[in-house]
């Protein structure tokens, strides 16, 4: 390829080469860098349509595919004024009492994040949401926030996609300058599943707000103060964004099961997050349990009691949650989460465009214009049909979430994990088990990553057949997954009211736990000597130098950034292929274009696949731009 350069180069063919032709010429690795870029890319496109994308456990072969359809908006008119516009202006103490003050009902769009993690494994694409991302930041400048990133969209984002989640965010930045974007952080955990060095965690709030992040929705899957007050710190001290410390919702304040999670306990809760500084006051009901009237009650007192602004955040599993966003907006609540309605509904949020309608005339109805964001709706339901394999199969909203208090995201991803194990027929049995685990461990709260907890040992009790009387009879001859025992180490923090000693002791056996942070117990990162030994062992494979974004990557998901990387080094960066071919390759004859850098983009055709040789490789051949490409690629069937 460089030899053709250097053939079709006019100063070669004109006969001028000097000694220096290859010096005074650089474009030659320009274009040679191209097209190892292009050839990455067409062996990644090979790889997909010979051995399919192992992410993809079944394929339907008869799966129609809708056509998305991008709403139409002006490309070369400026944005309109948003939130964004106005923090920047107004700094967070000051904007935080403009949106305690405004009057309108806010929205927070969680359709790029929370929508497809509950509904769709986790699995959207970058690629799809930037097809979008410009025109909706421009046709609706009246939202409050866009949540697009954190929770478990960085680790999938990684993990399955392939995609640097840094990357993703820096993207969205520029394609929504207006509006704010809006992070879930799991306190000390991070975008992780257990506790990380603090300073970590610090340095990772500094690069979400230089990358892109406004919004900072922190919370701790125990509703541990220790864990949430230094996020809100690090926010506050290091940043000019909004720290919201959410509380998660567990129980029912009109009807408490015990003296743990009463109305009295979420006030405390509340006034202790607006002391530790927090801009706005979040509600996460994860699981979507909160009723109605415990809403109206819950935000009519917080709204007395507490002086900042209120976000509410729930998911529709049992499929009334817009009853308790319409009672919630009569107590005064100051933004509620929704998602656009092709991934709204059961276990992800509230459907936006009906929730918009349903508010109809009323005073606080905010001004958006319904027609562009129903076409909004139209085009993710389309786009939907691409991520087919990650559909949970829930059908219908149920409300067994009142007694299982499920998280949303959790509750669909039990169900095709519960068929993996073989105990598909179980799944009900799963979450009847959940709930009795819970009880077991003292009725905790459960989100990400204590929910996993719950959900590890649930399984691991139905799969062995195994009772709670078996946990209390003889616990001590059995080996608990290594979740459970981190728990009740302290790893995750201190629950509500203290661990269930008796049970501790089952678990841990003759472990000693801990009450303390659980940073006590970890090793600082250092900064200077590690970021560099990193660049030492992570060197070539990007085609660009790894920064401080990439490190952090590699101390939350040390194996995973690794894997990523690897991938990367072979295939390329591949977050503009288009949805379809991603995951499901291309058919012999297909064209499709995909763009490698702004503007620059390659036509890629399909022209046929060969057999596999002894050695099993099979010649697929392509068409780039025109020019026939060969690419060998291993079939591991
Ligand atoms: C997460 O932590 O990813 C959640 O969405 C919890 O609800
Ligand atoms: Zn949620």
């Amino acid at each position: 390829a460089f030899l053709d350069n250097i053939l079709q180069h006019p100063t070669f063919r004109e006969g001028k080469v000097t000694v220096n032709f290859i010096k005074d010429n650089p474009e030659l690795f320009k274009i040679r860098e191209t097209r190892n870029r292009a050839t990455k890319m067409v062996k990644f496109l090979g790889d997909i349509t010979v051995n399919g994308n192992p992410d993809v456990r079944e394929i339907d072969p008869h799966k129609k595919f809708l056509t998305p359809k991008v709403p139409k908006f002006d490309e070369y008119a400026g944005y309109p004024k948003g939130t964004k516009d106005l923090l920047t202006e107004q700094g967070p103490e000051k904007f935080s009492r403009w949106l305690r003050h405004q009057g309108k009902v806010q929205f927070t769009d969680t359709t790029f994040r929370d929508a497809h993690q509950s509904l769709l494994a986790t699995r959207m694409r970058t690629y799809d949401m930037m097809k979008v991302a410009e025109g909706f930041a421009k046709n609706h400048p009246q939202i409050f926030s866009m949540e697009v990133w954190g929770g478990a969209t960085f680790d999938v984002a990684l993990r399955f996609l392939k995609e640097n989640p840094w990357e993703r965010l820096q993207l969205l930045r520029k394609a929504m300058p207006n509006v704010l974007l809006q992070m879930l952080l799991r306190g000390s955990n991070g975008v992780g599943y257990t506790a990380y060095p603090d300073n970590l965690i610090e340095r990772f709030v500094n690069e979400a707000w230089e990358n892109g992040v406004d919004v900072f929705r922190i919370f701790d899957s125990l509703n541990w103060m220790q864990s949430i007050e230094p996020c809100i710190k690090y926010v506050r001290n290091n940043t000019n964004g909004l720290a919201e410390a959410a509380m998660c919702y567990t129980g029912d304040i009109l009807k408490p099961k015990s003296s743990k999670y009463t109305l009295e306990y979420y006030v405390e809760l509340g006034k202790q997050m607006e002391d530790a500084g927090a801009h706005i006051l979040g509600i996460k009901d994860m699981a979507g349990i909160l009723k109605p009237y415990a809403a109206e009650e819950l935000i009519g007192t917080l709204k007395s009691r507490i002086s900042i602004p209120i976000h509410l955040h729930t998911h529709d599993t049992s499929s009334i949650q817009a009853a308790t966003y319409l009672k919630a907006i009569e107590a005064g609540v100051d933004v509620v989460d929704v998602a656009l309605g092709g991934l709204s509904g059961l276990t992800s949020q509230p459907n936006f465009n009906s929730i918009v309608e349903m508010l109809g005339t009323e005073d606080r109805t905010p001004d958006i214009d319904i027609e562009k964001l129903n076409e909004y709706s139209h085009y993710w339901e389309a786009v939907r049909s691409y991520y087919y394999p990650f559909e949970s199969g829930l059908k219908a909203g149920s409300a067994d979430v009142y007694k299982n208090e499920i998280p949303g995201g959790q509750y669909s991803n039990l169900k095709p994990q519960a068929e993996s194990l073989g105990l598909a027929d179980r799944f009900y049995e799963i979450t009847q088990m959940y709930e009795k685990v819970n009880d077991l461990f003292g009725d905790i709260i459960k989100v990400t990553p204590s929910s996993k907890v719950v959900g590890d040992m649930a399984q691991y009790l139905v799969s062995n057949n195994l009772s709670i009387e078996d946990v209390l009879e003889k616990g001590e001859s059995l080996s608990f997954p290594q979740s459970v025992k981190s728990f009740f180490k302290g790893d995750l923090g201190q629950p509500v009211g203290g661990f269930p000693e008796k049970i501790q002791k089952i678990i841990l056996k003759d472990e000693e736990p801990y009450t303390e942070r659980p940073n006590a117990h970890l090793e600082p990162i250092d900064f200077e000597t590690e970021f560099e030994e990193f660049r030492q062992n992570f060197k070539e494979g990007m085609g660009r130098s790894l920064d401080i974004t990439d490190f952090l990557s590699y101390k939350l998901y040390p194996k995973v950034f690794t894997d990523a990387y690897n991938h990367h080094k072979e295939f390329g960066n591949i977050i503009t292929i288009p949805t379809k071919n991603f995951f499901y390759g291309m058919k012999p004859g297909e064209e499709i274009i995909v763009e490698m850098d702004k503007g620059k983009t390659l036509l890629i055709e399909l022209m046929s696949i060969g057999e596999a040789n002894e050695d099993g490789l099979v010649d697929v051949f392509f068409k780039v731009n025109g020019q026939t490409r060969a690419v060998k690629i291993k079939d591991r069937s």
